[in-house]
């Protein structure tokens, strides 16, 4: 069974690896992520932070996928097609770092939905020309402590001309607070994608809750 892509799954869009959450278990962060009612979670593990093994990966990818499916929530692999393809996910996200996006369409198309990261106006223009990709993320709207190689900043400004150029769906990322919800809405921006906000949330319910009535 594969879950469709539908924009109303960006509301809320958990990312996560075992890097992000040191010294827990990432099922068990997962697990509660989706009882709090996260929309969609990508499986982003990666780094010399990774907590797993090549071996483990899959492992730990079958089970996050099972628990995804059980409460009915897209399951998406970032940047690995092989993995992707493997634990029969759901979507595949890529970066314009990662694997040529036209190949990875090419691969997994009719099997996976397909998130594409675009963080100017450039690559968003550049993407509208690509068919089979179903909605971007773009970022960050803030500074982030999670991804050391992340664009520069582009600020709600940014975001609001990225959202104004592009043909498909954005799912904003990047530094983004509880406070900012609403004005990332605003922008016309479907959702909001976070590692931080929900792993280091003292309040998962309510956050969550935040994220999808924004
Ligand atoms: N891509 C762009 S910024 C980012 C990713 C994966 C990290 C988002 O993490 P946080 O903690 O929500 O800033
Ligand atoms: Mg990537």
């Amino acid at each position: 069974m594969k879950i469709a892509f539908n924009v109303a799954q960006l509301q809320a869009y958990f990312v996560c690896g075992s890097q992000d959450v040191p010294g827990q278990d990432l099922v068990a962060v997962v697990k509660a992520a989706l009882a709090a009612g996260i929309t969609a979670f990508q499986f982003r593990d990666k780094g010399a932070n990774s907590q797993l093994t090549a071996a483990q990966r899959p492992v730990i990818a079958r089970q996050l996928r099972e628990l995804c499916h059980a409460a009915q929530v897209p399951f998406i692999v970032d940047d690995d097609v092989e993995l992707a393809v493997a634990v029969a996910a759901d979507g595949i996200h890529v970066g314009q770092s990662d694997e040529q996006i036209q190949q990875v369409i090419q691969q997994v198309q009719g099997q996976l939905f397909v998130g594409y990261s675009c963080s100017n106006l450039a690559e968003i223009t550049a993407a509208n020309r690509i068919g089979g990709i179903d909605y971007y993320g773009s970022g960050p709207i803030a500074i982030t402590g999670s991804k050391a190689d992340a664009s520069p900043v582009i600020g709600l400004a940014g975001l609001q001309k990225l959202v104004t150029a592009a043909t498909r769906p954005v799912v904003a990322i990047g530094g983004i607070t509880e406070d900012q919800l609403a004005a990332i809405r605003q922008t016309g921006a479907a959702g909001s994608a976070v590692i931080s906000m929900i792993t280091q949330s003292q309040q998962l319910q309510r956050t969550v809750t935040a994220m999808r009535q924004a």
